[in-house]
């Protein structure tokens, strides 16, 4: 048979075989490391055989489940197949698909939602359990058997590393031109034997170009021609765009102060189209060679790169729509030589983002009163996606946004409230909160006076009288003064006041 170029691996040849066939390896009870992050690199082809299969069984009346790792959320071809079928038993980390997200919050699928950069180290430490397939999307085999990686690394390092068993999938879609546009550290230990992580600029080439596979651990090879996910991003709005100047313009008054340079300090940004917006808000903005150490590399980071305003992104993947993807590969040779791909451990290490000093601007769901972040949970109890990356950078950034329109559901319900439903970020890792409405500087502020600023400055003019009642009403009835609540009504009290406002007396 003649050999595909690229799977070049004279040694993994009677490996090829088809997805059906791949699928049929992985038994029911498995757990499978998958490669995939924000819609890119994840395998496209096994996934939905193993949901056909999974399907088959059930039909059959046999239960069939897998427990499923990726690096963060994948695709309607991954996550949402297999839990279309209901087949995945328990899921780790980041997702943001809808059946799986509506199959966690009806209780018939296990989600642990988990730190990005701590998933790796889980695996590691042996916290998660044994992993007993690693389901991997590459470019290519080379002839020695290293891996060319596709368009994300996440955690396919430690899935390769940690599995027992490795299915490939070789992409042909993926453009052979990604070849040397990772950079794969092999340094990482485990404690007490971990050394520092030698990377003292966004842009430091610290490892190798390929990831490394054990031969003997490859049980099937999948070729596949398939597209990343690559869904387009609404324009930016008038409240983004709000957003972002008032991100911008505080950016340049702390350059004016002298606390960051004038090209800034390395960008980190979330997901989403408003942090896409503040990258887009950044273009018109009088700041240049800034440099970015991220996860996900958004069309709004490829646009400021493209004018060299940014000089240089690190990232663990690209999250590009399709015409962000086009314009990638059209002057991929310019892109090359200014984004590394990088594995999530290392793109959202603590240590390294410490270090270069990092600007968080990451979104929210809700805010309290006092700076504490919900990011994940609506009313308390449902999941929307995950906490992400959003606490790596949070915690450890030389400055902390976090951002959101003042309200949501079309005006009726605010993002600032009393107390948070859930707490994904503590006061202690909020610095500075941003709406459509204005910014509240939070740093150097005791929570009374934080208090004041956040309900000031961000909260919707709509729900600013029921948030000052509710603090003032604080001040008079809470048996603590240093964060006073009333634990009786917090979740209860704005809901109840800003209803009562609104319904005409009878
Ligand atoms: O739901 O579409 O059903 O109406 O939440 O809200 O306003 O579209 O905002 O897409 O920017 O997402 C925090 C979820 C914001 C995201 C979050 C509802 C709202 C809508 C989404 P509908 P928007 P965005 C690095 C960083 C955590 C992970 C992270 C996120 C939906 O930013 O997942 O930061 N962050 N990772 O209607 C009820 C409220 C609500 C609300 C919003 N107060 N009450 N519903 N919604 N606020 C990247 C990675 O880690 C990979």
């Amino acid at each position: 048979m003649k050999s595909p170029s690229h799977i070049l691996a004279s040694t993994v040849q009677d490996k090829i075989m088809s997805a059906d066939a791949a699928a049929a390896l992985i038994p029911s009870g498995a757990t499978v490391g998958m490669s995939g992050f924000t819609g890119s690199g994840y395998p496209k082809s096994i996934p939905l055989a193993l949901a056909s299969r999974i399907e088959a069984e059930h039909a059959a009346g046999r239960p069939f489940k897998v427990s499923v790792w990726t690096g963060a959320s994948t695709a309607p071809e991954l996550d949402g197949a297999l839990a279309k079928v209901d087949g995945i038993e328990l899921r780790l980390p980041y997702q943001s698909d809808p059946t799986c997200r509506e199959r966690i919050n009806a209780g018939k699928m296990e989600y642990i939602d988990i730190h990005l950069s701590h998933v790796a180290q889980h695996a590691w430490f042996g916290f998660l359990g044994k992993l007993d397939y690693a389901v991997v999307e590459v470019t290519a085999i080379r002839e020695d058997g290293s891996l060319v990686p596709s368009s994300s690394i996440g955690n396919n390092k430690t899935w390769l590393d940690q599995a027992e068993h490795v299915i490939l999938e070789v992409n042909s879609w993926q453009d052979a031109r990604l070849e040397g546009m990772h950079d794969v550290y092999y340094g990482t230990q485990v404690p007490p034997h971990r050394k520092p992580i030698p990377i003292v600029a966004a842009g430091d080439r610290i490892g190798e170009t390929y990831l490394r596979c054990d031969p003997s651990k490859i049980v099937a090879i999948v070729e596949t021609h398939a597209p990343d996910r690559n869904t387009a991003f609404t324009p930016p709005d008038e409240t983004s765009m709000a957003i972002a100047q008032h991100i911008i313009d505080f950016l340049g008054h702390e350059v004016g102060k002298g606390r960051l340079p004038k090209e800034l300090l390395p960008l980190q940004s979330g997901v989403g189209n408003v942090a896409n917006a503040v990258m887009d808000g950044l273009e018109h903005s009088p700041f240049t060679g800034m440099t970015a150490y991220t996860e996900v590399l958004q069309d709004g980071m490829l646009k400021l790169l493209a004018s060299g305003k940014l000089s240089f992104a690190s990232a663990t993947a690209l999250s590009l729509s399709p015409d962000g993807y086009a314009e990638f590969l059209r002057n991929l040779d310019f892109y090359r030589q200014r984004v590394l791909l990088r594995p999530q451990e290392i793109s959202n290490h603590p240590e390294v983002i410490r270090r270069l000093g990092v600007i968080a601007m990451n979104g929210l769901i809700e805010a309290d009163i006092y700076g504490n972040v919900n990011s994940t949970h609506i009313g308390g109890t449902r999941i929307m996606n995950g906490i992400g990356g959003s606490g790596d950078f949070a915690r450890n950034a030389y400055l902390s946004f976090f951002m959101t329109p003042s309200t949501a559901k079309g005006g009726s319900i605010s993002s600032i409230v009393p107390m948070v439903t859930h707490v994904d970020h503590t006061e202690h890792d909020v610095q500075v909160i941003v709406t459509e409405q204005g910014l509240a500087d939070l740093r150097g502020l005791s929570p009374k006076r934080r208090a004041k600023a956040i309900i000031g400055h961000c909260a919707h003019p709509k729900f600013q009288p029921a948030l000052i009642d509710y603090v003032e009403e604080a001040a008079r009835r809470s048996p603590g003064q240093h964060t006073p609540h009333l634990m009786d009504e917090a979740f209860g009290f704005l809901e109840r006041r800003v209803k009562a406002e609104t319904t005409p007396a009878q």
